[in-house]
């Protein structure tokens, strides 16, 4: 069937773009890993500064930006103060610059139009643009309701946009960090400990005796902070325990590494729960004093033993054994890492929750070394009339599902917009800003019938995206070294604030979401919510209200304040209320009970490759973020495609030889549009293979990421969706080799 909405390639892009040679990505970097904290040049000569937050990932970490004497960007590097980075970028931060740099940005907005019967874009100026879309918003709202209009965001764009949304009427805003990553975990710990984990997660690491790593791949998962307390850690004489069927960096560091059977995790964590009860390695005093169900607990964890649950993950019954002793020996400066992104196998919300057990048990919730409790600061709104109250509200869009969810579903709203007969449509706009949503959901065919259905779609975004291909209209962001955004407001040890401001003029004709929200709600005829003159009197005016203001920011960057309360820690048999319906931590969850899941974590098996096929795994490269870096100079000189993980055993049977290129089709015979070197590794299992996440990109105007390696979205077609809160767990699909193929993308005829 053709759709309506042809892929446009965006042809209309590049004219008066001005190449700007990358720098060597090598000299930005102090050390291997992290950058430095050096604000000179090779030569000596002092640099310029301003602050900002960096947005090549969600860590945020506050830095600098240093300029040389003619205002060129020349480096990027952390802020000592600054909690998220402790002074060091990571170097995808390092390397942000290549963001700014990159040629292949979108330079202008974008109109779709037809010529000649064909759909191509014409380059708009601003005023044509947002008069374009405000007239269909309009539109829309008088025919279906302002709530029809959904804004999907991840980023500090969101903000913005998203105040120009519910000043218009809607509320219906989502993010993909909650489905596609975080969600399960949040749920699993609200319905335990009635509180979730938050970002920056809320653990320990700096003084941990004992981390456990399950499926989290910190090392790899550059979460900065992060991965810098854990090698304090580790220095200081911490065990960690990695749990991955890969051998990961993480891994290797480790003194425990369980190479777990896919999928089988849950099995693992019961039985540990076991271990623990059965020989009384949990903190009696703890469990007595803040928990509800450990009796129950303990009856329906009675048969999970280790030998059976080596029957399911293959692991050594001592070895369960054993870790299990190593966890409650360090009790309670332990932490079962609980993960970011966790939409695994649609069961991970109860994966969670087995986890939350398991840290209760070991009393390291509210303990040093185990998690803390974050603060943050109440940031003051700038004066705005109320919004008015939507009619509907975003989760009217998928009534009566995913009863646990504590955010918006975006999953939820792509399907509402998809019409069918058992559900109205509900939504007939999408304003899409700094989310590849055709990278970030599985099942692409899906949310591709969504856009197929939508009255408009706008996306706001850097680059020439795939998504920009099927947009009505595209609005060029500047980069974040280029704008003034929201204040960072964290919730940490400390808590604290950040400035970002703009270190140079926007490039080409491109705008900060900022400047796009308040353009587009003038034109709303909804001016009177954005009262502020520029960004500028907005920050200035909440930082004052802060007790500092623009002018001291600028210099400092970052600001940490003192705790109002002095509850990092529960104080020694304190008494402590948990936000739960028991008002303690719930072993036994009444929540999940009333909702009709099970009370306890049960293990239920998930299929299994068939013959000739493999798991699909994938992950993240310590020098990229998702699809955003995979174009990026300073990043792709460092990698520019991913490799395909493959067991020897599987090389063999195969015939494959290290670096040879296959394609892969998955079990609903996709296959990959591009190819992927393989790389043969007695580091994962022969049961999968592995490949990190975010390459393959089809547009063919990403100059240095157009069909470098396979894009792992396109091949996670089916989905197991978490009843419990609409997580869409993406790693129950399997792959096989086509080893003869076409570079068009199609198999080689036998
Ligand atoms: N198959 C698969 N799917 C996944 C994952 C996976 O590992 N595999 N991971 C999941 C997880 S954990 C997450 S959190 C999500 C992440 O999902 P996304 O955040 O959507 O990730 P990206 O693919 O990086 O897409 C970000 C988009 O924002 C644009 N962008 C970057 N900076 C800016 C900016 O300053 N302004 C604007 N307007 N745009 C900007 C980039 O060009 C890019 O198009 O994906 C989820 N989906
Ligand atoms: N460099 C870099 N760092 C990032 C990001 C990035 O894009 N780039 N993105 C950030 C974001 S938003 C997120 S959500 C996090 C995600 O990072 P994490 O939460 O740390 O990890 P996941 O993506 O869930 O898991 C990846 C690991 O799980 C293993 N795995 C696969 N299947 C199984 C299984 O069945 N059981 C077990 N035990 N392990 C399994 C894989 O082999 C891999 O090592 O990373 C964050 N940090
Ligand atoms: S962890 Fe790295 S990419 Fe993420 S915000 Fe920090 S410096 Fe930037
Ligand atoms: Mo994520």
């Amino acid at each position: 069937m053709k759709s309506r909405r042809d892929f446009i390639k965006i042809s209309a892009l590049g004219l008066g773009a001005t190449a700007v040679a990358a720098g060597s990505a090598q000299a930005l970097f102090g050390s291997p890993l992290f950058g430095n904290k050096n604000g000179n040049t090779e030569s000596g000569t002092p640099l310029r500064r301003t602050p900002t937050y960096c947005e090549i990932c969600f860590w945020q970490c506050a830095g600098w930006v240093y300029k040389d004497g003619d205002g060129n960007i020349k480096k990027i590097t952390g802020n000592d103060d600054d909690q998220h980075c402790n002074g060091r970028f990571c170097p995808r931060g390092t390397g942000g610059i290549g963001q700014y740099m990159d040629e292949d940005r979108i330079k202008t907005p974008l109109i779709r139009t037809k010529v000649n019967g064909k759909d191509t874009f014409k380059e708009a100026s601003w005023d044509e643009a947002l008069d374009f879309i405000a007239n269909k918003m309009q539109q829309i709202k008088r025919d279906h309701g302002p709530e029809c209009v959904a804004l999907f965001t991840h980023g500090s764009g969101g903000a913005h946009m998203g105040h120009m949304l519910k000043a218009y009427g809607s509320g219906t805003i989502a993010a993909p960090s909650f489905a596609q990553c975080r969600g399960p975990r949040e749920v699993g710990f609200l319905t335990t400990f009635g509180d979730i984990i938050y970002s920056p997660e809320r653990i320990d690491i700096r003084d941990t005796r004992c981390m456990v790593l399950i499926g989290s791949h910190l090392g790899e998962n550059m979460h900065n902070g992060q991965v810098q307390e854990m090698s304090d850690a580790i220095d200081k004489g911490a065990t960690i325990i990695t749990v991955d069927p890969r051998f990961s960096t993480a891994a290797s560091k480790s003194k425990f590494w369980l190479p777990i059977k896919p999928a089988t995790d849950l099995a693992l964590l019961l039985s540990w729960i076991n271990v623990l009860i059965e020989n009384g390695w949990y903190d009696k005093e703890y469990v007595e004093k803040y928990t509800v169900g450990f009796d129950a607990l303990k009856e329906h964890v009675k048969t999970f033993t280790p030998e059976w649950a080596y029957g399911i993950t293959t692991i050594d019954p001592n070895i369960i054994r054993e870790t299990a002793r190593e966890m409650f020996n360090a009790s309670p400066s332990v932490i079962i890492n609980p993960g970011r992104h966790v939409t695994w196998y649609g069961d991970d919300t109860q994966r969670m929750r087995a986890v939350a057990i398991l840290t209760a048990l070991l009393g390291s919730w509210g303990r040093r070394g185990g998690y803390y409790k974050p603060e943050k600061l109440h940031l003051p709104n700038f004066p705005v009339p109320p919004f008015p109250e939507p009619q509907r509200k975003p989760t009217d869009a998928y009534k009566g599902i995913y009863p646990l969810a504590n955010e918006v579903v975006a999953n939820g709203l792509c399907d509402a917009t998809i019409p069918s007969v058992d559900r109205e449509c509900n939504l007939r706009a999408w304003i899409v800003n700094g989310t590849n949503l055709l990278a970030a959901f599985p099942n692409q065919k899906n949310t591709l019938a969504a856009i197929d259905a939508l009255e408009l779609l706008v996306v706001i975004d850097t680059m020439p995206i795939e998504l920009t291909g099927y947009a009505d209209v595209v609005l060029p962001e500047c980069t974040y070294l280029e704008r003034y955004d929201m204040i960072r407001n964290s919730g940490h040890r400390q808590p604290n604030i950040a400035l970002r401001m703009p270190a140079a003029e926007p490039k080409y004709n491109t705008k900060p979401a900022s400047w796009i929200a308040k353009e587009l709600a003038g034109k709303l005829g909804l001016a009177a919510y954005f009262p502020w003159k520029d960004m500028e009197e907005l920050l200035d005016w909440q930082f004052k209200e802060l007790g500092t203001s623009l002018e001291e920011m600028k210099r400092i960057g970052v600001k940490n304040y003192p705790r109002e309360v002095d509850d990092l820690y529960f104080t020694p048999g304190e008494d402590v209320v948990f936000n739960t319906t028991s008002g303690k931590i719930e072993l036994y969850s009444s929540d999940m009970e009333s909702e009709g899941f099970d009370p306890m974590p049960v293990y239920t098996p998930h299929e299994e490759p068939p013959e000739g096929f493999y798991r699909l795994n994938y992950g993240r490269a310590p020098m990229h973020t998702f699809s955003r870096t995979a174009n990026n100079p300073n990043l792709t000189a460092l990698m520019n495609e991913n490799v395909l993980w493959v067991n020897p055993k599987v090389a063999k049977l195969w015939n494959l030889t290290a670096g040879q290129r296959v394609k892969l089709k998955n079990q609903d015979n996709v296959i990959s549009t591009f190819s992927i070197k393989v790389r043969v590794t007695e580091r994962i299992r022969w049961d999968s293979v592995y490949m990190v996440h975010g390459f393959g990109h089809n547009n063919t105007k990403l100059t240095r990421a157009h069909g470098r390696g396979i894009n792992d979205t396109e091949l996670i077609t089916r989905v197991k969706v978490d009843p419990v809160m609409g997580g869409t767990g993406m790693r129950g699909n399997f792959v096989t080799f086509i080893t003869e193929f076409n570079e068009d993308g199609k198999e080689a005829e036998a």
